[in-house]
């Protein structure tokens, strides 16, 4: 009996109102999720791919639709399910906020389906071939031996990286954070062999291994991670990768020595504040355990390697006022740190700091779900008990030019150059201050004679000294290794097809 065949088109929906940020070739990722969602789909079934990073997505018909969206994007996939209800195809989302807002998201598709995927995705599409799927399914966490490999022939844009999934879940659960709310606390481990045979069939030089919490805080996990980045090195992989990871990577000089090796350029650690009382405030335990005073310690440890760090910072906890603002900025600038991402501190829906925020009426964006647009970490949907919503977001303004602008973020990649001697990793710095301050500025780009372009330089042309002086320096440097790099990271890098 021939099968019949259904056609299955996957998207990933990106907010129109933080344009700059997503829809740069260097910022866009590819959405892994549907990766797994698309290795998850029998063969009579026909898969079409789009990202809305790379391009505005317009009606195709398909049999299903399957959206995908953090909570800054669900608007847009919204708008994009109603697309399709209107005409009678089936809409299916998952996700973060699929898995966090289970209630709102069913008002606006067929089918919701929460939590990972890999156990309950098979079942639905049996359930839609049978014409009986129903409105909700629950994942809930995945036994790793059941997550698949990426079908990764779907992911046909020019990313500039590729991205792995080494482990899940998280054991910290800080408040902020909404990964222990969809992945368990439980941290769960991909065999090593399985991932470095995923990593072979990966083609772009650029990795991003996105796991939360990289190297676990055992001595089992500083083992595995040994294992994985020695493997790496022995079959040959020639990546540049970063990923993310808490503090105690800095433990272990083995593990630092195998990550180097195996091309570990720059390691994003979550340090998020250097005061007791804000890291008190956002329940982040880890670094209050080790202490302020760690954060120094561990960077020097990590430079000596050669890789670079990436702090995660966080504006606006409760217990924040103006001048608490400035200090974490002055912290930032003298702690070490190579690259800053600077966050202001937002009620992701599920987190501890999302219900008590909204049990305590705080909460000031809150015409949802329009006001998701805003929940991506650049505007201020809540004031801290010293400040109004406006002023955070107006403070920050300042605290980002401060950080961000062109002269400084320059001086920083001449550090990182000192503190690693790694001409990669300075470089990797640069690009991603670069992108951080044109991601936060965004309102400031603009094409008036005073304000900024693109390239975070003014329209009337005014440069500082040390910028023209300094720029001989950087052709030195692009002459002697940035050059292929440059190409690498600027999105010109397609990979040959097989
Ligand atoms: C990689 C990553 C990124 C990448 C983007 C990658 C991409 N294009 O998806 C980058 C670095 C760009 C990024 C940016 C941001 N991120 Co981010 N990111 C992650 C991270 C670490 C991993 C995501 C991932 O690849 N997971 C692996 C895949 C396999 O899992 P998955 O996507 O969850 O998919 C599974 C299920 O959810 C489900 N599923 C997913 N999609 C679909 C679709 C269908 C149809 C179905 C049926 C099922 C399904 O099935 C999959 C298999 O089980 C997560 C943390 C996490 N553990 O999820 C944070 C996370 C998603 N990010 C988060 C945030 C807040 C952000 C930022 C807003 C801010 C910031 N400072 O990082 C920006 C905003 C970006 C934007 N576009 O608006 C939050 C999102 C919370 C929320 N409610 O939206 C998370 C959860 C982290 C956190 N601390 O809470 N991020």
């Amino acid at each position: 009996m021939e099968v019949k065949k259904y056609k299955l088109l996957l998207v990933n929906p990106v907010n129109h109102l933080a344009k700059g940020f997503v829809c740069d070739p260097s910022t866009s990722y590819m959405p892994l999720g549907l990766g797994i969602i698309a290795a998850l789909t029998p063969d009579h079934w026909e898969i079409e791919f789009v990202d809305e990073s790379f391009e505005e997505f317009t009606f195709r018909p398909a049999d299903l639709i399957g959206l995908t969206a953090f909570t800054a994007n669900a608007v847009r996939a919204y708008e994009i399910a109603a697309m399709y209800r209107e005409k009678g195809i089936h809409t299916v989302m998952g996700g973060i906020h699929a898995s966090m807002m289970t209630d709102e998201v069913r008002e606006y598709v067929d089918t919701v389906i929460s939590g990972e995927a890999e156990t309950v995705w098979p079942v639905f599409l049996k359930d839609f071939e049978a014409g009986t799927p129903k409105v909700h399914y629950d994942g809930g966490v995945t036994p790793v031996e059941l997550i698949p490999k990426v079908r990764r022939e779907i992911f046909h844009y020019p990313y500039v990286y590729d991205l792995i999934q080494t482990s899940r879940g998280c054991p910290m659960g800080c408040d902020f954070c909404s990964v222990t709310q969809l992945c368990g606390k439980q941290y769960r481990e991909r065999p090593v062999e399985d991932v470095l045979d995923e990593l072979e069939e990966m083609e772009r030089p650029m990795l991003f291994i996105v796991d939360d919490h990289l190297v676990n805080n055992t001595r089992h996990a500083r083992q595995r991670a040994i294992r994985l980045f020695k493997g790496m090195v022995e079959r040959g992989m020639k990546k540049l990768w970063f990923g993310q990871a808490s503090i105690n990577f800095a433990d272990d000089d083995e593990v630092l020595h195998w990550a180097a090796k195996s091309g570990c350029t720059l390691i994003l650690l979550g340090i998020e504040a250097e005061t007791k009382q804000a890291l008190t405030d956002m329940k982040k335990r880890l670094n209050l355990k080790r202490g302020v005073d760690s954060y120094e310690i561990g960077m020097k440890r990590i430079h000596k390697h050669g890789i670079a760090v990436l702090g995660a910072m966080i504006f606006g906890m409760e217990s924040d006022g103006k001048a608490d603002l400035f200090a974490r900025r002055d912290f930032i600038l003298r702690s070490g740190m190579d690259a800053i991402q600077s966050s202001i501190m937002t009620p992701l829906p599920g987190t501890g700091l999302y219900y008590r925020m909204k049990a305590e009426n705080k909460i000031v964006l809150n015409n949802f779900p329009n006001d998701w647009q805003h929940y991506h970490f650049m505007h201020a949907t809540i004031g801290t008990s010293k400040m109004s919503r406006q002023e955070l977001e107006k403070t920050m303004r300042d605290v980002w030019w401060s950080m961000y602008n062109k002269d400084n973020i320059r001086k920083m990649m001449f550090k990182t150059l000192w503190r690693t001697r790694n001409f990669k990793a300075a470089y990797w710095v640069y690009g991603t201050n670069h992108n951080y301050g044109r991601i936060v500025l965004e309102s400031e780009i603009n094409d008036k004679p005073d304000g900024l372009n693109r390239n975070m330089e003014f329209n009337s042309g005014k440069r500082s000294l040390y910028l023209k002086l300094t720029d001989y320096v950087l052709m030195l440097f692009y002459a002697i290794s940035w050059n292929k790099m440059k190409e690498r990271m600027t999105g010109r890098y397609v990979p040959a097809r097989k």
